[in-house]
């Protein structure tokens, strides 16, 4: 039989089967596997023996959070607990890019802020470039309808830091799946890691992924991938006169035109010398 991986705890494989869930082992050899399994492989199995038999080619591949077969990353940001941070969605959503998976962005908590001027300009600025962005909070669930209806038949992987409230998300998407919530520590400034492994949860043909959450300085991209994968200038690859330009101060840089004439924003550019120096620069990789 066919199915997918939902999760993977203790070396104990979930997997859901034209509606079943089962609990299924890994004999160590499978056939065609290169690979060491994660939530969203397809696999075949033994029903009889509850051994998985066989892993199919991904589609994909997400290394944080570790996930095969992604058809839809949601950026998870809290706008306060933690604080809205500009330069995080950027940072994830380079890396959606990067690992050419579409995304979309989630802000919640939204009942916590008075003041949404920052976010509403954020959500402008993320529209413009084409994202899909969504805001809740728990005392308000009026626009779930819509959410429910974008992530219908998609296997969408939550993403975001610790304590952004990515688990209360799906709690609210559906009371069914009960996830464990944990609580944001004020003397931290981040949330505590209740989710500790991902974990698929079968949703209208599709499949909801809960994440463990990041804290803040994980997720490593270099330089040259920001330059090249951050939202919005993907499309300008190799339009600049450096093929490793980095849109700082190198001559014909295409960006940097694009942000003269209006096409790309001055605050998203901003934010992206502001990533560019947080990061690392990897140029061993890069030279030919
Ligand atoms: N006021 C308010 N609190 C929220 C909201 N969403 C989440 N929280 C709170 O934020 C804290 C963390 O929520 P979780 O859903 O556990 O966060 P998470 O992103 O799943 O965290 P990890 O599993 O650690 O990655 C909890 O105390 C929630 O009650 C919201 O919309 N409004
Ligand atoms: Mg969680
Ligand atoms: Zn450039």
């Amino acid at each position: 039989m066919n199915g997918k991986i939902l999760s993977i705890v203790g070396g104990i494989y979930k997997v859901y089967s034209n509606g079943h869930i089962y609990s299924l082992f890994s004999r160590g050899v499978i056939k065609h596997k290169s690979f060491s399994l994660c939530a969203g492989d397809n696999i075949e199995f033994n029903e009889n023996e509850n051994i998985i038999e066989r892993a199919y080619e991904r589609r994909n591949f997400l290394i944080r959070p570790r996930s095969a077969n992604v058809d839809l990353l949601v950026i998870t940001m809290s706008v306060v607990e933690p604080e809205l941070s500009p330069e995080l969605v950027y940072k994830f959503l380079t890396y959606a890019n990067l690992n050419r998976i579409p995304a979309a962005v989630l802000f919640t908590k939204l009942d916590k802020l008075a003041d949404t001027s920052k976010v509403d300009i954020l959500k402008s600025d993320l529209e413009k470039l084409g994202y899909k962005v969504f805001l809740i909070s728990c005392e308000n669930t009026e626009n779930l309808q819509e959410i429910r209806d974008f992530l219908s038949g998609k296997t969408t992987i939550i993403m975001g830091q610790t304590g952004v409230g990515k688990s209360t998300a799906i709690n609210l998407i559906d009371p069914h799946f009960n996830r464990k919530i944990g609580e944001y520590s004020e003397a931290l400034g981040r949330g505590k890691h209740q989710t500790k492994e991902v974990i698929l949860l079968p949703f209208k043909e599709g499949f909801i992924g809960d994440t463990p959450g990041f804290s803040s300085l994980e997720l490593d991209l270099y330089k040259e991938d920001l330059a090249q994968y951050f939202p919005g200038y993907e499309k300008y690859y190799l339009e600049c006169y450096f093929s490793n330009c980095l849109h700082q101060k190198e001559k014909e840089c295409k960006i940097k035109e694009e942000i003269e004439s209006g096409n790309l924003s001055k605050e998203g550019y901003e934010v992206y010398i502001k990533l560019l120096n947080q990061l690392e620069f990897k140029s061993q990789r890069y030279r030919k």
